[in-house]
């Protein structure tokens, strides 16, 4: 078999860059170890900043998004049950839309398999090849069955764990890490939101987190240490945790009801560099994680594939490299300030177990700060609703 692009993984990194490039007469083929339903099960991300918005309409995929997505004009943080809303519109003009990723993947597969374009699903022992000169290819097993994918480009989508990475030749790639000493226990379900916006509180028992996927299903994390098991927190002992932390009101008011799902999810910040190797390209969670403090994960995959997908199109149009050249360049400069922000976000928000006395004034200070001063509530503002690309 033949392609133009190898994409590997079919999360909403490969999916959005599938469909980018399929839009623009580049054909593409998508290799996904896990089936269709498996990746439609993961519960992640909830927040779109207004760009990656703007991606998934030039996608094509935007319709259901603005049928059923939420646009949120602010946030609010809560501090020892201190709260301050930040209104984004009125400091900065931009706003987010809450629509879950899950539905994001489902948007971009259902389009996918309209179109025609093959995505091979359960693709078992994907490896890389020849990526260093100019006719690469992909192997994997179906049914088994052995394959070989020629193609002019690979596309490495596929995650945090993902082949892609870990095909790359040894010193030929850095990577930077921060693994935070907690996790995020979160649940979904099925009762109306506490409040019309996300509420991000601190509290010296941890972190909280109130968001949503709808009017009828809520999204709630609380901050639990690594030796945490999700067996050991019954529904009761989530809600009666996430009450002590935040405020008052908020406890008063929030409706509980049964889990529909519960998981824990590690905090890492990572980064590879660079995100090019000859005609191997990494994108989305296979280039760099972040803490989802800053609601930036999805975000960042979803620049990337915009910015690579605009490369390959002008390669193919224009026989110019310019754009595949500068790929790694020009993403990592955007990656690296998501990267701070998502780090800062993390610092200020949770409590770490080396904070002392010193540390925790100086994340209230930065709480006051942020609601004392319009400078630094629009840098909050900026930075939330998405950097420039
Ligand atoms: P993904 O990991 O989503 O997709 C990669 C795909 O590649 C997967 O389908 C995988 O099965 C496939 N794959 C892996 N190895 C393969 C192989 N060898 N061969 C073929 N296919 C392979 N971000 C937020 O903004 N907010 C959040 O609350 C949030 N919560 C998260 C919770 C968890 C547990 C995780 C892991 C991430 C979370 N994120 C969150 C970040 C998340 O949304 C990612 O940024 C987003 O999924 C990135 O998309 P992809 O780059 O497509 O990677
Ligand atoms: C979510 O709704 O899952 C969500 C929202 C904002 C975040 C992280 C997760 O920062």
């Amino acid at each position: 078999m033949r392609t133009k692009v190898a994409i590997i993984g079919a999360g909403p990194s490969g999916l959005l860059l599938g469909r980018l490039l399929e839009n623009a007469g580049v054909e593409t083929v998508i290799l996904e170890r896990r089936s269709q339903d498996y990746v439609l099960s993961r519960i992640r991300a909830g927040v779109l900043e207004q760009g990656t918005v703007e991606l998934l309409d030039k996608a094509g995929v935007g319709e259901r998004m603005h049928a059923e997505g939420l646009v949120h004009d602010g946030v609010e943080l809560c501090f020892d049950g201190d709260r301050h809303r930040f209104d984004f519109r009125e400091l900065i003009g931009r706003t987010v839309m809450v629509y879950g990723q899950t539905e994001v993947t489902r948007d971009l597969m259902q389009a996918r398999d309209a179109s025609g374009a093959t995505t091979v699903y359960e693709a078992e022992n994907v490896s890389l090849h020849d990526f260093d000169g100019d006719r690469p290819k992909v192997r994997y097993i179906k049914d088994g069955m052995e394959h070989e994918l020629a193609c002019d480009f690979i596309a490495g989508c596929d995650g945090y764990h993902g082949v892609s990475r870990a095909s790359v030749p040894e010193g030929s790639l850095r990577t930077f890490e921060r693994v935070y000493p907690f996790g995020w226990l979160g649940i979904l379900v099925d009762r109306p939101p506490v409040s019309d916006e996300l509420i991000y509180a601190h509290h010296e028992r941890g972190f909280a987190l109130c968001s949503m996927r709808s009017p009828t299903r809520s999204r709630y994390y609380v901050q639990v240490s690594l030796e945490e098991k999700v067996e050991a927190w019954s529904d009761h002992r989530f809600w009666d945790e996430l009450r002590r932390r935040v405020d008052g009101e908020t406890a008063e008011s929030l409706m509980t009801g049964p889990s529909i799902e519960k998981s824990i999810a590690p905090l890492r910040s990572f980064v590879a560099e660079p995100l090019r190797f000859g005609r191997l390209f990494l994108a989305g969670d296979a280039a760099h994680i972040v803490p989802p403090t800053g609601a930036k994960g999805l975000n960042l995959a979803a620049t990337d594939v915009g910015v690579l997908a605009e490369a390959l199109v002008e390669f193919y149009a224009e026989r110019s490299s310019a754009g595949i050249d500068f790929y790694s360049a020009r993403v990592l400069s955007r990656v690296w300030k998501a990267e701070r922000f998502s780090w800062w976000m993390t610092s200020i928000l949770h409590t770490f177990p080396d904070t002392d006395s010193f540390g925790r004034r100086m994340q209230r200070a930065e709480f006051d700060y942020l609601v004392g001063s319009e400078a630094a509530a629009r840098s909050l503002a900026e930075n939330y609703t998405g950097l420039p690309y």
